[in-house]
């Protein structure tokens, strides 16, 4: 062999196996200039325990290059949605390293950013339908190399998440499970099922609600619906214009952040079944017999153990609420007080729990609460973390009335129920609360009799 023969040769393998390891990116358009682009390119990045943080770009037509992509196990689709700016969704990369985490998956990130990154919103939607048909086409192909469709769970953001119910759709709703994270409601909202997710799309659709007033989608969509804090604003997001782009968004992107806080488990977000974020406030929805020895569903991932009790109810409406940032689950406690005032009160009440050198608040401020001589009100207390040992008591009781400073508030009895765990309820009989000021006490166990 000529020396020539034999360089050619080495530099045709070195590309072999610089081709076979390379990592593909996630398509970055943020080229800080408009994206008036109307091709469709839609690149499918394949991750798996062996290539968690590589993607392997797969081929739509053709497997048998992508041995990794084994079909005995269960696939995963990420869908993104919008990208007014064209770049990367900064979740993109954690999505697909957190779930292979918790399971051996393939996790298949559908990059159809040359669609869904352009000025006119409008566009991108047209582009939705045409990338569900391209998807589709590819998940028959999966069938042919023996996928199964009930094994397939599709997570879409957004515009991704009626991308996901279009392909279901195609697929006769055999999926086995649809995730939307905060459903697009612009250009869906009113429209049939036909053209947007529905329940019938899979075998399971579960729905989170974070910004029905602007860009996600008011409706329930699935056989649950979460509204997390309502559904509407999130905490923590700028309430004004002039904070930017972070406005337009932050409260649609704090889906995905709620959902990631799920796969991981952080903590646990209970949710409970509602006609109403009103009604919930008020605890008046705290009760999860419905679902039988499963209990009360828990938001996220891990819903699917609730499937079977969930298609039997149909569809079911939920709500809880979160804190601004991770941990997200707040911990539930219901605060019966009830006074001897003669005369009715009304106020806002803010609790404090103190134990192992930590504060834990719960501020009752949707409305204001009424309070009636020997009358138990009954509120929901919603803690931003859990104490396992609570030490004391703080309790401030306001009006929102600068000129009623003497008002009074003479309780009987304060007793603090823990929702979740089953222990004995928090106490205190006697204590005069004056507006405004915060009194500090030690609860103690409540008395088996009632007044
Ligand atoms: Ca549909
Ligand atoms: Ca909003």
């Amino acid at each position: 062999m000529f020396l020539w023969q034999y360089l050619t040769l080495l530099l045709l393998t070195t590309v072999q196996i610089y081709k076979a390891q390379r990592c593909e990116e996630f398509t970055d358009l943020n080229l800080g200039h408009a994206i008036i682009g109307t091709s469709l390119k839609i690149r499918l990045l394949l991750y798996t325990r062996d290539n968690g943080t590589c993607g392997t770009l797969v081929s739509h037509t053709d497997l048998s290059a992508h041995p990794q992509f084994n079909l005995s196990r269960p696939t995963t689709f990420v869908i993104h949605g919008y990208r007014p700016t064209g770049s990367p969704p900064v979740w993109v990369q954690k999505i697909s390293e957190l779930l292979l985490a918790r399971e051996d998956l393939n996790v298949i990130v559908v990059d159809w950013n040359h669609g869904a990154a352009n000025v006119n919103y409008l566009k991108a939607v047209e582009n939705t339908y045409k990338a569900a048909n391209n998807l589709t086409a590819f998940i028959k192909m999966l069938q042919e190399y023996g996928a199964s469709l009930s094994s397939i769970h599709m997570i879409g953001v957004s515009l991704g998440a009626h991308m996901s119910g279009l392909i279901g759709a195609n697929l006769k709703g055999f999926l086995g499970r649809i995730t939307a994270l905060d459903p697009a409601g612009p250009q869906f909202t009113g429209t049939p099922p036909e053209r947007r997710l529905d329940p019938k799309d899979a075998q399971f659709v579960d729905v989170l609600h974070t910004d029905i007033d602007a860009l996600g989608f008011r409706e329930p969509l699935g056989h649950i619906d979460f509204y997390a804090n309502g559904g509407t604003d999130q905490p923590g997001c700028p309430k004004t214009i002039f904070s930017g782009g972070a406005y337009f968004k932050c409260d649609h992107q704090r889906s995905v952040l709620l959902f990631l806080d799920s796969v991981v488990r952080t903590c646990v977000i209970k949710a409970f079944p509602c006609s109403s974020y009103e009604d919930f406030l008020d605890g008046n929805c705290l009760n999860c017999d419905r679902f039988g020895a499963a209990g009360c569903p828990v938001f996220g991932y891990d819903i699917i153990e609730w499937k079977e009790v969930l298609l039997r109810l149909n569809q079911t409406k939920t709500y809880f609420t979160t804190n601004p940032d991770s941990p997200f689950c707040m911990t539930n406690y219901r605060l019966e007080v009830m006074i001897w005032n003669k005369d009715v009160r009304w106020g806002y009440m803010t609790v404090k729990l103190h134990g192992n050198g930590k504060e834990a608040v719960a501020t009752i401020d949707h409305k204001t609460s009424q309070f009636n001589k020997y009358t138990e009100t009954n509120l929901f207390a919603q803690f931003d973390k859990d104490l396992q040992s609570v030490e004391k008591v703080s309790l401030k009781f306001s009006t929102g009335n600068v000129f009623k400073p003497k008002y009074k508030l003479r309780v009987l009895r304060i007793r603090l129920t823990h929702l979740e765990r089953k222990e004995r309820p928090l106490c205190r009989y006697d204590v005069l609360l004056e507006v405004n000021k915060e009194v500090t006490f030690r609860p103690i166990s409540c008395e088996e009799s009632n007044f």
